[in-house]
């Protein structure tokens, strides 16, 4: 049988070389000798879509049956990764791969750098997105992930004179190899206007939208590999177009501008992504392009349901669609509009088939994170949907008054419209009252939305209220990118993990104490850090120690991820380190990445912070390496690749009751880091599944949070308390990281000493203390590799197999692999 496997692989690399040569020359009209490292890449990719398409065709055809409950995940954000690395891995051609392009003079590695990502999400929601579909595909869940083919994605960040440049992400300049055009999978949707009522033939009071403007959706597929089983999944993503694209009478007129206008209006709908994970900006555009992509995607399932011979009213056994986030929840007056002005259903039927048809999670606590629009604007850009919502809202409250009368504070409390000032629609209101099922993200998170974001909701439906616990890839997070680590526990443990990670990572445990184990396993982390450190010579032009602890936070940047606690450690040790204390410091790399909204000015000036704390730090002979500093810009999925695997310390170390869930603790604590972290988010679930002993907790618990605050808060009194601290904050104020400037750091060191709204200064000295357990730890090398050992071996539920599993059979009621 080996010599068959053998000759298999041989005919494989042969197929796979052929076909990249076939695409080389009819896709992109090169030979191989002129051809560049880019049109190697498109080839490839070209080549691995190819094997991709035939399942794709097998699945769509899958999706006819009747039976099949079908998945719509609608995210306003997909931030896929780079494409290639993760299609040969799931396609189980990966060496093959890497030798059909050796035999053609080419390095896989010089091949997958070619490769731009698509960069269509801000972070930890649009990447979980990503992870979902993975899962989805790898249980065989049929399923089409919904969203818009933003042309510009997240900005790509550089780094000036240590402040944060944002530059234009043009994603698509080289074009784009793995997506399919769908011309003829196109939609109407209608924007601003007004609405007319009229009575129909059978006299039944009916409404119609006098839509301003239309412009049309076309879809785009990118096919989305399962892992090893020969099934493809879809990612539908929208790109606006314009229904005109060119007004020949404008332009005969001479015109010119105006020819084109409506193609320009049009087009700017799915132009750009909102670069902001918090609250919303370019308001307007964004409530269009979030109806846009909800309008265009529902009326596509009312066509699949027409494909598969189905009528309405099977639309909520045929297909169910997830919400994530509320920037897709305006999908529930869609769907009622769809159901009773285009296909005459009455409003009782339609809406309970749009409650039986939608889910929605919640992903954050922060209230102003919390959509809301205001009034006005919405009327202006969508009249019919807010009349609909208006309707649901009036229904809806009746059944408040009529379950507690006399409550009006409740009422006001839970309407989806806000009366209170600017009168705004509370997105998390309609998106909770038009779903069967409302899940927080993590088990803390879940409680805090029952306790207290969405405790009405709660109380009126209890049974609604779920929770599933996020999870993040195997295939991409160990395998892909952190291959040295994924054959030595394959090596061990045999390939199971890779899609049973739930059962099978465990029994990697039985190897903890295992001295040649803990020495190879100790081997693969010292190489990933030389892999980092390497990069980082080259990118950021510092040089740092691999054997120092590679201490490591990326993340968006935010106070409330609070990297400032962060860098006031770092501050804290190199005045240690000044003040001839550095006795217990032990040599330490901090890492930082991450992108800041480019309005939130607070986030610009802590990357400012990082990047001056760095220098001088870095620049200082007295600290003589013992601690290194490194900011890494363009933080994205592709730089993520060479950072995860090589951290000894994870960073979670967000304000309690504020992080929902994370999932860059899941990717570092699978790859071996350990976390120092709070109190916070899945934390704690991780926490429970590795062992408190293999993990360094700190800080207050969301309820002291909550109390703390409720007590009247005064950070002015601990920085005078704490010698330590105080020290740190003058430093800072005195100008010892500014060359002297004591105004770049003032409004910073102003809100700290005022407000201080996410309690840094409270979990200073907490912090303080744990680092210096952690300091502890790692001096003993052999103790630290066993818990890191432990630390990967408990982290199976981390799967994103198993949130799925979870949302199929709590949530979906769909059947999965
Ligand atoms: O659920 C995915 C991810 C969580 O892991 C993070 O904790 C949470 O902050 C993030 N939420 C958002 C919400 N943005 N808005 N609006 O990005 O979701």
């Amino acid at each position: 049988t080996n010599t068959l496997v053998q000759n298999e692989s041989i005919n494989k690399v042969e197929e796979i070389k052929d076909s990249i040569l076939e695409h080389l020359c009819f896709n992109l009209g090169k030979s191989p000798r002129i051809a560049t490292l880019h049109d190697w890449y498109m080839a490839t990719a070209y080549a691995a879509r190819e094997r991709m398409m035939r399942n794709f065709v097998s699945y769509t055809e899958k999706m006819q049956n009747k039976k099949l409950k079908i998945v719509g995940y609608l995210s306003a954000e997909f931030l896929m990764g780079p494409h290639l690395g993760n299609a040969l891995i799931n396609l189980g051609i990966e060496n093959e791969t890497k030798k059909a392009v050796e035999q053609l003079g080419i390095n896989l590695n010089d091949v997958l750098e070619q490769e731009e990502e698509p960069g269509l999400g801000n972070g930890g929601l649009g990447r979980l997105a990503a992870c979902y579909l993975d899962s989805l595909a790898t249980l065989q869940v049929p399923s089409v992930g919904y969203g818009i083919r933003y042309e510009f994605g997240i900005f790509d960040q550089t780094i000036r004179d240590g402040w944060q440049v944002e530059v234009t992400d043009k994603w698509l300049r080289n074009g784009n190899p793995w997506e399919i055009v769908k011309p003829e999978l196109n939609y109407t949707v209608k924007l601003g206007g007004h609405t007319e009522s009229y009575t129909d033939d059978k006299g039944n009071y009916r409404v119609k939208w006098m839509a301003e403007s239309e412009i049309k959706g076309i879809a785009y597929d990118t096919p989305v590999p399962g892992y090893k089983n020969g099934v493809t999944g879809i990612l539908r993503l929208w790109k606006s177009e314009a229904v005109e694209s060119f007004d020949f009478h404008a332009f005969d007129k001479g015109d010119y501008y105006g020819a084109v206008h409506e193609k320009v209006f049009s087009e700017n709908i799915s132009k750009v992504l909102y670069p902001n994970d918090v609250s919303d900006e370019g308001k307007r555009l964004r409530l269009s392009q979030q109806y846009f992509f909800v309008s265009c995607s529902l009326q596509n399932a009312f066509h699949i349901l027409n494909l598969r011979g189905l009528s309405i009213e099977e639309f909520p056994e045929s297909m169910t669609f997830q919400l994530n986030d509320t920037h897709p929840s305006i999908a529930i007056a869609e769907l009622m509009r769809l159901l009773i002005d285009e296909h005459q259903v009455s409003w009782d039927k339609a809406w309970d088939m749009t409650k039986r048809t939608f889910a929605y999670t919640n992903h954050t606590l922060l209230p102003e994170a919390l959509e809301k629009w205001s009034l006005p604007l919405f009327a202006h850009v969508l009249p019919r949907p807010l009349e609909i919502i208006y309707e649901i809202n009036s229904r809806f409250l009746l059944t408040i008054r009529d379950k507690y009368p006399g409550d009006e504070d409740r009422v006001k409390r839970m309407s989806i419209i806000d009366e209170r000032g600017n009168k705004s629609v509370r997105m998390a209101h309609l998106a909770t009252i038009g779903s069967h099922a409302i899940n927080g993200v993590s088990a803390l998170h879940t409680k805090l939305l029952k306790q207290d974001v969405l405790h009405d909701f709660y109380e009126l439906e209890p049974e609604i209220f779920f929770n599933v616990t996020n999870g993040v890839t195997p295939r991409r997070w160990i395998k892909l990118y952190n291959p040295r680590l994924a054959s030595l526990v394959t090596t061990h443990i045999g390939e199971g993990w890779v899609n049973h990670l739930e059962t099978d990572l465990i029994k990697l445990e039985q190897y903890a104490n295992d001295a040649s184990f803990q020495q190879a396993w100790h081997d693969v982390k010292r190489q990933n850090k030389t892999d980092l450190a390497d990069l980082i010579q080259t990118v950021v032009g510092t040089k740092v120690n691999p054997d120092s602890l590679f201490d490591i936070q990326v993340k968006r940047i935010h106070e409330y991820k609070r990297q400032h606690l962060n860098v006031l450690y770092i501050a804290h040790l190199y005045n240690r380190i000044k003040q001839k204390r550095a006795e217990g410091i032990v040599p330490r790399t901090f890492i930082f990445g991450g992108k800041a909204a480019p309005g939130y000015f607070m986030a610009k000036l802590i990357i400012k912070l990082i990047n001056s704390v760095a220098e001088t730090v870095n620049n200082d002979p007295e600290v003589n390496g013992l601690i290194k500093v490194v900011f890494f810009p363009d933080f994205n999925v592709k730089n993520g690749a060479h950072v995860y695997k090589a951290a000894d310390l994870s960073e979670q170390i967000s304000t309690a009751g504020k992080e929902a869930s994370g999932t860059g603790n899941m990717k570092f604590a699978m790859n071996g880091a350990l976390t120092i972290g709070t109190f916070d988010g899945a934390n704690i679930e991780i926490m429970e599944c590795v062992g408190e002993e293999n993990f360094f907790l700190f800080g207050l618990h969301a309820a002291e949070v909550a109390e703390t605050k409720a007590n009247g808060y005064w950070p002015y009194d601990i920085y005078n308390n704490d010698q330590e601290l105080k020290q740190v904050i003058d430093m800072i104020q005195s100008g010892v990281f500014s060359h002297g400037d004591t105004n770049v750091f003032k409004p910073f060191v102003d809100s700290l000493l005022n407000v201080d709204p996410f309690l840094v200064f409270k979990d200073f000295r907490a912090y303080v203390e744990c680092q210096e357990k952690v300091s502890a730890a790692y001096a003993n090398q052999k103790v630290w590799t066993k818990m890191s050992i432990l630390n990967v071996a408990r982290m199976g539920m981390f799967s994103s197999d198993r949130s799925i599993k979870d949302y199929c059979e709590n949530i979906w009621k769909v059947a999965h692999g």
